[in-house]
């Protein structure tokens, strides 16, 4: 089963990974360097099986990052959680109010002021994938940013299409000069696709990996935007092949680690976009669709802030 290879790096890391504090200050075990390889032909989608996961959550996480917005506030409106605990750790800290989580989430919503000064994450993944800042020169030896900056999706697409045997299409969202601004520097870092024999592959790199709760949207994100990429460019779908640098389990997972080691992995849940849109701009949530996904029960686990 295409899961055995997630839970023999989860089991690996929880037996032998180094131990230390990490930056959260929770601890982790972690391994350096780590492939896995994923089909994705036939609609085969490398959704996980021994814990349910919430790919619409991840679809719309994703579709957030094309909009080039990098604000929480429209993932609160849908009903996304994945992204306020920094936000909200951050107006703790300055403020000094020790506001809940919902209450927070309902200012965002409802008080236009408080969402743009306490909502934006910094110029994260959909700043740097639709508008990489560039400058344009002015009198006097000066640049300024010009209003519209380089839209590496777009760019991508027209490559692929103009040039499938390109050794360079790909998109980051590591821009070095950018990353202090970030509430989180980019984890799931750069994207590489590669055409072969009509099909499309979509590579990440990605730094830095949280085994038991991030992996699981990354590689259904990766997955995702490689589908759709395909269809955009006329292609079948390839593989999905998922590289990680810092790859951990956090120590306060043991429950979720035991819980996901112990259970079989089972299915062979599709992927299916019901509607070809105009273009890499226009998809909406209801164009994708699941099926023959039957997991075993949701785990909860917290998240390291
Ligand atoms: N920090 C850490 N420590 N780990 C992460 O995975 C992580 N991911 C981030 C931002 N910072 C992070 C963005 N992505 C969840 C999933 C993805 C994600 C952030 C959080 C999460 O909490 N998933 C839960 C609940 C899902 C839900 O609320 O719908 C899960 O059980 O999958
Ligand atoms: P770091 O910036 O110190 O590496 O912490 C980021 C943490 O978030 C780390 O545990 C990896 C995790 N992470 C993911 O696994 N996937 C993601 O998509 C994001 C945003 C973070």
């Amino acid at each position: 089963h295409y899961e055995q290879q997630y839970l023999d790096l989860m089991r690996r890391i929880w037996e032998e990974g180094d131990e230390r504090i990490d930056r959260t200050g929770v601890g982790t075990r972690s391994v350096f360097g780590a492939t896995m390889r994923f089909s994705l032909a036939d609609e085969a989608v490398p959704l996980l099986t021994t814990k349910r996961i919430y790919w619409k959550v991840a679809a719309r996480e994703m579709l957030w990052f094309l909009s080039g917005n990098t604000n929480i506030r429209p993932l609160v409106e849908q009903g996304v959680h994945i992204w306020t605990d920094w936000p909200l750790d951050n107006y703790r800290r300055e403020t000094g109010e020790a506001i809940d989580r919902d209450a927070f989430e309902q200012r965002i919503i409802n008080d236009n002021a408080f969402a743009a000064r306490w909502g934006d994450l910094g110029p994260v993944y959909g700043a740097q994938w639709v508008d990489w800042p560039r400058y344009e020169p002015v009198e006097g030896g000066l640049f300024r940013r010009a209003e519209r900056g380089h839209n590496q999706i777009a760019d991508l697409v027209a490559m692929i299409r103009s040039n499938p045997g390109s050794r360079r299409l790909l998109f980051t969202g590591w821009n070095v000069a950018e990353l202090a601004g970030m509430a989180l520097p980019p984890c799931h870092m750069t994207y590489q696709f590669h055409v072969a024999d009509g099909r499309l592959s979509g590579l990440l790199f990605q730094r830095s990996c949280d085994l038991g709760l991030g992996f699981a949207f990354n590689i259904f994100a990766l997955a995702m935007i490689t589908r759709m990429l395909a269809q955009q460019c006329d292609l079948e779908p390839g593989e999905a092949i998922w590289n990680g640098g810092d790859v951990h389990l956090y120590l306060n997972h043991a429950d979720l680690v035991e819980t996901q080691l112990a259970r079989t992995p089972s299915g062979a849940p599709r992927l299916k976009l019901t509607r070809r849109p105009e273009s890499m701009f226009d998809y909406r949530i209801e164009d994708f669709a699941v099926v023959d996904y039957a997991p075993q029960s949701h785990v909860a686990a917290p998240v390291a802030v």
